[in-house]
């Protein structure tokens, strides 16, 4: 744990933290709300780690004050939540759902009348299970159909929610539910799911304008990083290299900033049409950086289905999850973005920064997390030296306020700045939650 105290950020920097419907509110049934594709995938046998479900997850549906007045205990401005497209729209289509959206409406003020603004993500995975039976994003329909929802939230909550986040992590969702299976909704595909990617970002676009014509504030997507880190130093391990940069990287953010997809070979969507890049390219105010580690590549084996290797990155301490803390690859990540993307790139906000360790309550109940503090505080110290350098970046979310269900992992990591006993749903602040407040908010 560090000793010197955090330096000042700019005025009017947005602090915050992030959670996402699936993985915090329980609830599954409540209020007409549908089946999504992460129902039945945890549902699904030898899917979750720990066979566990989100059907109830952190109960935040029944107890959302509870955790609201934590955020405001914790003195942030912002709190990033998402909201579940099949409590909108149990099918993910036609009228919306009153009573779905009255949950969020009920959120949202509860938000404001604690003075936290609302910062909404429109889709964090759970896409409705009967958009998936007719294709999901692998149908370009599901694009218009995700514009039709941005809308319908829109209509409701256009004047009081202050961010908008269309996608989370695309990049994510493409690649973990759709190319390697180990997220929902489990497709194979390896690179047979690019259309994955263009039908997200032509939602995205689509998305854009819907919000825009019915909400004056902001919007932005969520994108997540990962420098690359070389592992060797041949032509070879740098092709290889610049391969993983294009697919993590620049996949998703060089078509939205208006440089259509990477030129590199086989990373051709395949289903682009005339206008498409248009539309994706529609202008947003913030880019939303997720980011938690780089990625060691270097040159793939002969014969190999991918032009490079993963390799674990040595030297650094690692979290629960085995990823390596390196709090210099965020400064490296801002600054590259701002000389990759020079004036096409709009202010970033980090959406998303946070780690998993295995927190456990002392006799007291205490919960002490030291490493959550060092990682923290470094990544912190990292976004400072990057505005430092130029770059401008206007807010900081933790992930997450709460430690929650963790997707394939189920129940085993724990994100939070608070702790959840999952028998009880007894909320613990840990001790990070005291350190964010008094050494980096300081409201
Ligand atoms: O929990 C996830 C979140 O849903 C998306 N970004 C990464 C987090 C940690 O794995």
């Amino acid at each position: 744990m560090t000793t010197a105290s955090m330096p000042d950020f700019p005025t009017g920097f947005r602090w915050g933290v992030s959670t996402s419907a699936y993985q915090i509110e329980g609830a599954v049934d409540a209020d007409g709300r549908g089946p999504s594709i992460w129902d039945t995938f945890a549902h699904s046998p030898g899917r979750i780690a720990d066979g566990s479900t989100g059907d109830v997850a952190c109960d935040h549906y029944h107890r959302y004050r509870e955790d609201v007045a934590l955020l405001a205990g914790l003195g942030v401005s912002a709190y990033r939540f998402s909201i579940a497209w099949p409590r909108v729209q149990p099918t993910g289509a036609g009228a919306a759902d009153s009573a779905g959206l009255d949950f969020y409406e009920r959120l949202v003020d509860e938000l404001l009348g604690h003075g936290v603004d609302p910062v909404a993500t429109l889709f964090h995975w759970d896409l409705p299970q009967a958009l998936e039976d007719a294709g999901g994003w692998l149908n370009r329909d599901t694009a218009a159909r995700f514009a039709e929802y941005a809308d319908l939230v829109a209509a409701r909550l256009g004047d009081r929610v202050k961010l908008w986040i269309t996608l989370n992590e695309p990049f994510v969702h493409m690649s973990l539910g759709h190319g390697m299976g180990v997220h929902a909704p489990g497709r194979m595909l390896l690179f047979d799911a690019f259309p994955v990617a263009h039908h997200q970002l032509l939602g995205h676009g689509l998305a854009v304008s819907a919000l825009r014509a019915r909400s004056s504030s902001p919007v932005a997507i969520a994108n997540n990083y990962s420098p690359v880190r070389l592992a060797g130093d041949t032509d070879a391990d740098r092709a290889a290299g610049a391969a993983y940069d294009a697919l993590h990287n620049r996949l998703f953010t060089d078509p939205l900033l208006g440089l259509g997809y990477p030129e590199e070979p086989g990373f051709d969507p395949g289903v682009v049409r005339d206008g498409d890049l248009d539309v994706i390219a529609a202008p947003i105010d913030v880019l939303g950086v997720n980011y938690y580690n780089p990625t060691g590549i270097r040159a793939a084996e002969e014969g190999s289905p991918l032009p490079f290797e993963i390799v674990p990155l040595d030297g650094y301490p690692r979290t629960a999850f085995d990823w390596p803390v390196v709090p210099d690859g965020l400064r490296d990540l801002l600054v590259g973005l701002r000389d990759t993307y020079g004036d096409r790139l709009p202010p970033i906000q980090v959406t998303e920064s946070g780690c998993a360790y295995d927190d456990v309550p002392d006799a007291d109940g205490r919960v002490d997390d030291p490493e959550r503090i060092a990682y923290l505080d470094g990544h912190l110290r990292a976004v400072r030296e990057a505005i430092d350098a130029g770059v401008d970046v206007t807010g900081y979310f933790v992930w997450s306020l709460l430690d929650n269900w963790e997707w394939a992992e189920g129940f085993t990591k724990r994100f939070g700045l608070v702790h959840v006993d999952y028998a009880t749903q007894t909320r613990t602040p840990k001790s990070s939650y005291a350190w964010f407040r008094d050494a980096v908010v300081r409201p």
